[in-house]
């Protein structure tokens, strides 16, 4: 058994086919959550589940799951991830966990190996929420910590809603969604960061997810003429939004760590050069792998954010957009990643995950676990985003092993 693997070259091509949908003329790809690129993204991967004899259902909130029978049936071993990108995606990011499992159930087919338990491999809806949030949202309904109804009735950046927009590219599911057990949940990913690549190392051993806090600024002042207005009759909503952007990255320089904050997102209306902007929407994207840390991080934002409007005679409205705390992995899982890897001669690292992932949503619910492969110079949510197929290979199989033993004992 230790000696059976995955075959790199079956993955690489399911990897590249999928990467071709949404692909961007610079490379990477564009596969935004319940777009048409999504939608062809799930068919060809929904189609790939069902050539390999997988039982597919398809879960209200789009959720699809295909399950390998088992010796004996019961909640299955369960293999997930998301196939969703952001605009300026890479082709790992999410796939890879999802492939990767297509590619473990078929290495298993090849070799004949009936497992005890049933395998599941899973690609959850809308794990990026760059176009809906919050992210991880296809999981966090399938896990029960987010209602159907609420996630089916949120609005995203264009106006449209995920009920919508799921109807319309046909993935709107009668599957039961909401704390459906798994056995266990293992999910394989690119690191995104540049701890592993940097130090050389094969595999991530990922310990738990890092807290994260998504808030919508909405700043309201008054449009005014820009070379007529003194300075000191301006309710200027740009500067506030301004001012409070150089604070949240103040924020995380002064508590240093592992606290970061990003503006990703920052509209200006009229956005014209010579007008007073009268409103600005903003997002702010605090994490930290402490809550009361990044619960401080929050209101020393929000209390800034609230004195400079204050100052500048502009009004304030503030929306969160997604808000998970910090989590912690199964040490037996962690420990089963780390030991599987190590007999496989494979050097690793313990770690947090700096991103989110659809296993933190597991994780109060089964004993979780992730494994991270490296991503060269640290790149994600770039086209640049690239893990050498040595690596893609030796995550592969560590997964294969690990579920194999999982789906076992
Ligand atoms: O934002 C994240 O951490 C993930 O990519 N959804
Ligand atoms: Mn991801
Ligand atoms: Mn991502």
């Amino acid at each position: 058994m230790k000696d059976l693997t995955i075959d790199i070259t079956r993955l690489m091509q399911r990897l590249q086919a999928l990467g071709e949908i949404g692909a961007l003329s610079g490379g990477g790809c564009c596969r935004l959550a319940l777009s048409d690129e999504d939608r062809k993204g799930r068919d060809l991967v929904t189609g790939w589940m069902r050539d390999l004899g997988l039982a597919v259902s398809v879960d209200g909130i789009g959720n699809v799951v295909g399950v390998r029978a088992g010796q004996q049936d019961g909640p299955p071993v369960m293999i997930g991830s998301h196939i969703d990108t952001v605009a300026t995606g890479g082709i790992y990011d999410g796939c890879l966990g999802v492939l990767a499992g297509l590619e473990v159930v078929q290495t298993l087919d090849d070799a004949r190996i009936v497992t005890k338990y049933p395998i599941a491999v899973a690609f959850f809806t809308n794990e990026e929420g760059a176009r809906f949030a919050p992210d991880m949202m296809g999981s966090a309904v399938h896990q029960g910590t987010l209602g159907l109804d609420a996630a089916l009735a949120v609005t995203g950046i264009d106006g449209l809603t995920v009920g919508d927009e799921l109807r319309r590219i046909g993935y709107a599911g009668v599957a039961e969604t909401g704390n459906l057990r798994a056995r266990c949940f293992v999910e394989m990913h690119v690191e995104q960061g540049p701890i592993l690549d940097a130090t050389g190392t094969e595999i991530g051993v990922v310990e738990g997810v890092q807290g994260i806090s998504w808030s919508e600024f909405t700043f309201s002042g008054v449009a005014n003429h820009a070379g007529t207005t003194p300075m000191n009759m301006r309710c200027d909503a740009g500067i506030v939004a301004a001012r409070t952007a150089v604070e949240a990255r103040a924020i995380a320089d002064d508590m240093g760590g592992d606290q970061v904050a990003t503006v990703g997102h920052l509209e200006m209306v009229p956005n014209l050069v010579n007008v007073v902007p009268n409103q600005v929407q903003m997002t702010v994207d605090l994490r930290n792998t402490g809550e009361s840390l990044l619960k401080a991080a929050e209101a020393r934002l929000f209390d800034f954010a609230q004195k400079a409007a204050d100052v500048e005679g502009v009004s304030i409205a503030r929306r969160t957009l997604a808000r998970f705390e910090p989590v912690v992995f199964a040490a037996e899982m962690v420990d089963l990643i780390d030991t599987t890897a190590k007999a496989r001669g494979l050097s690793t690292r313990r770690m947090p995950s700096g991103a989110g992932h659809d296993a933190q949503m597991f994780a109060p619910n089964c004993p979780t676990a992730m494994i991270f492969v490296p991503s060269r110079d640290g790149i994600s949510h770039n086209i640049e985003e690239f893990t050498a197929p040595d690596h893609i290979r030796a995550g592969a199989d560590l997964l294969l092993h690990v579920v194999l033993q999982k789906a076992s004992d």
